[in-house]
């Protein structure tokens, strides 16, 4: 079943996947019992010659009990549902785990925009580095990534990671993740944002840590070789 389902990557992606899997089997059985009792009484109390047809008002508990039974167990499961939802809602966008590294997501039409903040640690210094629409991480470590928009909303999504949060112009929204293993992993946009939105996808790459310092040395060295070319 969990084929319907990207691979889950990341460490809070089961506890997604339980709540997920808690929704469909619930509604997926309730879906069942009232549809299969429907056909039931279609079929039971179908016309017949000499047979008259009752006339229901709804008064009185027996037949008020038909509503009220059912709505009491389905306010029951929900309540069920929201209390395990809110588990893992608190877990994951309550308070992030410090991060191991934190990295700024930018949505514009129609890319995203990674920056990260070179060797100083900062940002809106000169050696920050800007990636478009590639996010490179380590694996293993808490990643914060600082979303916002500069045009309209976006949505940061990373199926793998069971991570989804819509960017506005004007808000500074923090998400956070812990990706298990090292890989390629695609990132859409998941809100419809203009013309181009089909074509704005990024690749989250996934790297051992000994490969991201790696690719992080090479990006900043080809910075560093760029700005000392054009002051020349
Ligand atoms: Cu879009």
């Amino acid at each position: 079943m969990s084929s319907w389902l990207p691979r889950n990557v990341s460490t809070f992606g089961g506890d997604v996947d339980g709540i997920f899997w808690l929704i469909f089997y619930m509604t997926a059985a309730w879906f069942v019992l009232t549809e299969g009792l429907i056909v039931y009484f279609a079929f039971r109390f179908r016309r017949r010659v000499g047979r008259r047809a009752a006339y229901v008002t709804g008064s009185g508990w027996k037949q008020l009990s038909w509503v009220l039974v059912p709505v009491a167990v389905v306010i029951v499961l929900d309540v069920f549902l929201d209390l395990r939802g809110a588990e893992v809602w608190a877990r994951i966008k309550g308070q992030p785990p410090p991060p191991a590294l934190v990295v700024r997501g930018t949505g514009k039409q129609f890319n995203w925009e990674f920056t990260f903040p070179g060797r100083d640690g900062s940002f809106d210094t000169p050696d920050d580095l800007h990636v478009e629409n590639n996010l490179h991480v380590p694996a293993g470590k808490v990643i914060h990534v600082v979303l916002t928009s500069k045009d309209v909303i976006h949505s940061f999504f990373l199926p793998h990671l069971r991570l989804k949060q819509d960017v506005v112009p004007g808000r500074q929204i923090t998400v956070w993740f812990e990706a298990t293993q090292p890989g390629e992993y695609e990132i859409p946009c998941a809100e419809l944002c203009g013309f181009g939105h089909s074509g704005m996808k990024g690749m989250l790459y996934v790297h051992t840590q000994q490969d991201f310092d790696k690719w992080l040395a090479e990006r900043l060295a080809e910075t560093d070789a760029l700005a000392a070319r054009k002051q020349r």
